[in-house]
């Protein structure tokens, strides 16, 4: 029988040829060599795969030679709190194979996305990590506020043939905040007849700040029936009212804003029984002791403040003591410290946290600890990238509670992020002014990072402003100014440079007193959304960086004033974003080439000017601080020179069209500019309608309105009144070149 033949005959076999197989003897004849084979001589038994074609060990010689899969397609996250649903396509090309399936690889990137490891085994896939039939996975048990990188590969039957590595589609997402860990360790540290007192350790995972522990507990066995719940804010507490000689089961949790953890482990209690009573005798030798007793210590009291002298310091709260500890004075007599050689240094009459040996020392000396329980945490009122800021209360003994901001640094720190995360505060610490933003004290104990301010009713001047847009009088608006520049004066006095000093770092009061804050060593770097990297590698927060510290990183006081000079342009155009939507390369160089900010509708031709000397490009021409205060409050003392609005006549940059308006160029006195146009760059666009209704069609109409047409167009709110009326007396000033008449002074 002929087994390679391709026909019996008289000639016998004839094998057969290439491209053709035959796997068996019999009389069938030689088969075609399927897809992506083929037979290397004549005769084959079998076609071999081409290269990087595979076949499983299970395919039958007459299937098609296959090849791994590429990647899985559109794959995408969705992040909740510390799961991520992953879901993504089927491969475009499934390697000519229909039993596709999906592996997850799951890296964890504390520090950066270059440096991964593995997830570890707490984390949980469901319904599993490999061999996935269906395209999509949640993946839970993340830690919170950590990168992950997640890998989904595509995998077939003869994956494990091939040397290439798998094809894979990647994500790198960020968890949330999550619900604190477990608490684990939880100990009696008392039990009486019918109280019991309890201390446990925070949890691993605190996942944000912890506001309260919750202590659940139940007499044995008896759950179902009732239990009770106690909470407290620190590691400890003592329940009372329990019933003497009973077995209770104690379990604790602790509460973020994230919501509730896990209960931890029942521990049980017994109460004490209770104790025989003591007949009469007993209890008068007991009386008799303790009178013997009170009498002796009386004697030794009054002997020792008659003869032995007496110490105020004894008296001294423990606050005081802390805040003072080692002997040290306080504030403010500080020694200038290094400066780079060569250089001149401006004189620094505040401490550097980074200037002492012993790390960590700066950080205790200019503020005092506050115990964790003597704070109680509200709300949370802001959230930046190193930690959230909360409103509390602060407890002080024998005085109304404080309200105050508490600033935690957020879960899974390393020991530099809590170094300068606690500079700021030993920073602050050594400020005291009405215009700085005052620092009450840190919690440092154990694993706890956070720094306590004063509250300020108002929040950040940015938002502040923008939520009041046109609501405050000129004079109102300077005097804002005038608190920053004050603040920035005993700053530069000081010889401390701020660099990040912006509208959305500065606080607003109750009172509308404007305070500054954001100091220490990682808040440029790390908190302010605005900074950004330059070519140098420094994180800058370019639209507010005089030209040469964004160059040269040459900041100083003077590159201070250019950005109060942006902040004095912030608040005057109500928290309207400096260089608009301009990109910051756009703004570096439009400065370069000598363009400057407007002047926002409405300004004072003189406040303008002040910004514009504070924007000089060299920077021994710009006003010092103490100039600037001494500018402000002679605005002041003379509201007059307050009148004169400042005229936009500069447009330079394309991109500050929107505000320019060249109303000299047109004929109806609005250049070609229609009402809408003009609504719409101060942001009243949506009056469109009232102003289309009361028959103002051209900007030459608008120009002759007075306050009573503004109002008669049914515009009720104040602020959008004056805004509009505003904008009206600007665009007379600039046609006429006169003085404008005087807006809300
Ligand atoms: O009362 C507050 N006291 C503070 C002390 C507040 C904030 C800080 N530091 C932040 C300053 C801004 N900077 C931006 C990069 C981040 C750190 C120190 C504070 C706030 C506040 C909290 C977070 C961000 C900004 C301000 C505060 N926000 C409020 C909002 C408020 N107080 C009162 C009312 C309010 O209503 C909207």
């Amino acid at each position: 029988m002929c087994v390679q033949c391709r026909l019996r005959g008289a000639a016998g076999c004839l094998s057969c040829e290439l491209g053709f197989y035959k796997s068996a003897p019999g009389d069938q004849l030689c088969a075609r060599c399927p897809p992506h084979s083929h037979s290397a001589a004549p005769a084959a038994q079998a076609c071999h795969c081409d290269l990087s074609y595979y076949r499983a060990a299970l395919d039958p010689p007459s299937s098609a030679c296959t090849r791994p899969p590429s990647a899985p397609v559109n794959l995408i996250s969705s992040v909740n709190g510390t799961s991520v649903t992953l879901e993504w396509a089927p491969p475009l090309d499934p390697g000519g194979r229909s039993d596709v399936t999906y592996n997850a690889v799951c890296r964890r990137c504390p520090w950066a996305l270059s440096r991964c490891e593995a997830c570890g085994s707490g984390t949980r896939f469901v319904p599993q990590q490999t061999s996935l039939v269906q395209a999509s996975l949640l993946v839970a048990n993340l830690l919170a506020h950590m990168n992950y990188s997640f890998w989904i590969e595509a995998v077939n039957g003869v994956s494990d043939l091939s040397p290439e590595p798998r094809r894979a589609a990647v994500v790198n997402i960020t968890t949330n905040q999550a619900a604190p860990s477990q608490v684990v360790v939880i100990r009696q540290e008392r039990a009486g007849q019918t109280s019991v007192s309890l201390l446990w350790q925070e949890p691993e995972q605190p996942n944000g700040i912890i506001l309260e522990y919750e202590i659940k507990y139940y007499e044995k066995d008896k759950e179902m029936q009732s239990y009770s719940t106690l909470k407290a804010v620190t590691t400890r507490a003592t329940v009372s009212g329990l019933k003497p000689g009973t077995r209770y089961v104690f379990q604790v949790r602790a509460r973020t804003s994230a919501g509730c953890g896990r209960f931890s482990q029942a521990m049980e209690v017994e109460t004490g029984k209770p104790r025989p009573r003591y007949d009469t005798r007993t209890i008068v030798w007991i009386c008799l002791t303790l009178i013997t007793g009170l009498v002796v210590l009386l004697l030794l009291l009054i002997c020792k403040k008659r003869h032995c002298g007496y110490s105020k310091a004894f008296q001294d709260s423990d606050e005081e003591k802390m805040h003072y500890q080692n002997g040290q004075a306080p504030p403010p007599v500080f020694l200038p410290l290094h400066h780079p050689p060569g250089k001149l240094p401006e004189p620094q009459f505040y401490a550097e946290p980074h200037t002492y040996e012993e790390p960590g020392r700066a950080g205790r000396s200019f503020t005092r600890e506050i115990e964790a329980s003597r704070i109680h945490i509200e709300k949370i009122i802001g959230s930046g990238e190193s930690g959230e800021v909360c409103y509390g209360r602060l407890q002080v003994p024998g005085q109304r509670d404080v309200p105050v901001a508490i600033k935690a640094l957020k879960a899974g720190y390393t020991e530099r992020q809590r170094r300068d995360f606690l500079s700021e505060a030993s920073i602050m610490g050594q400020f005291d002014h009405p215009n700085i933003i005052r620092l009450e004290g840190v919690v440092t104990r154990g694993r706890l990072a956070m720094i306590v301010t004063e509250y300020m009713e108002n929040g950040s001047l940015d938002a502040f402003l923008r939520t009041h847009d046109g609501q405050f009088t000129i004079m109102q608006l300077v005097g804002m100014l005038r608190g920053v520049g004050a603040g920035m004066r005993y700053l530069s006095d000081l010889g401390y440079v701020h660099r990040d000093l912006a509208a959305r770092n500065v606080l607003v009061d109750s009172n509308l007193v404007c305070k500054v804050s954001d100091f220490g060593l990682s808040r440029v770097l790390e908190d302010d959304p605005d900074a950004a990297y330059t070519t140098t590698g420094g994180k800058i927060p370019i639209r507010w960086t005089a030209p040469e510290a964004i160059a040269f990183r040459t900041f100083s006081s003077a590159s201070d004033v250019w950005s109060f000079g942006v902040v004095m342009w912030e608040v005057l155009a109500y928290g309207e974003r400096p260089y608009w939507n301009m990109t910051n390369r756009d703004v570096i160089s439009s400065v370069e080439e000598g363009y400057r900010l407007p002047a926002p509708m409405g300004c004072p031709r003189a406040l303008h000017q002040l910004m514009l000397d504070c924007w000089h490009k060299d920077r021994a021409q710009r006003p010092r601080f103490s100039q600037i205060v001494s500018v402000l409050d002679a605005l002041i003392r003379s509201p007059e020179s307050l009148r004169a609005t400042a005229t936009v006549s500069r447009c330079p940059p394309p991109a500050f069209a929107r505000s320019c308006f060249d109303l000299r160029g047109g004929s109806g006195g609005g250049g070609g500019l229609t009402v809408g146009d003009w609504l719409d760059s101060i942001r009243m666009g949506r009056y469109r309608d009232h102003f289309a209704a009361g028959g103002y069609s051209s900007l030459g109409m608008v120009l002759r309105m007075n306050a009573q047409d503004v109002r008669a167009l049914g515009i009720t709110l104040m602020g959008h009144q004056k805004k509009i009326l505003g904008s009206i007396q600007t665009m007379r000033a600039q046609l006429t070149s006169t003085q404008g008449p005087r807006r809300h002074l």
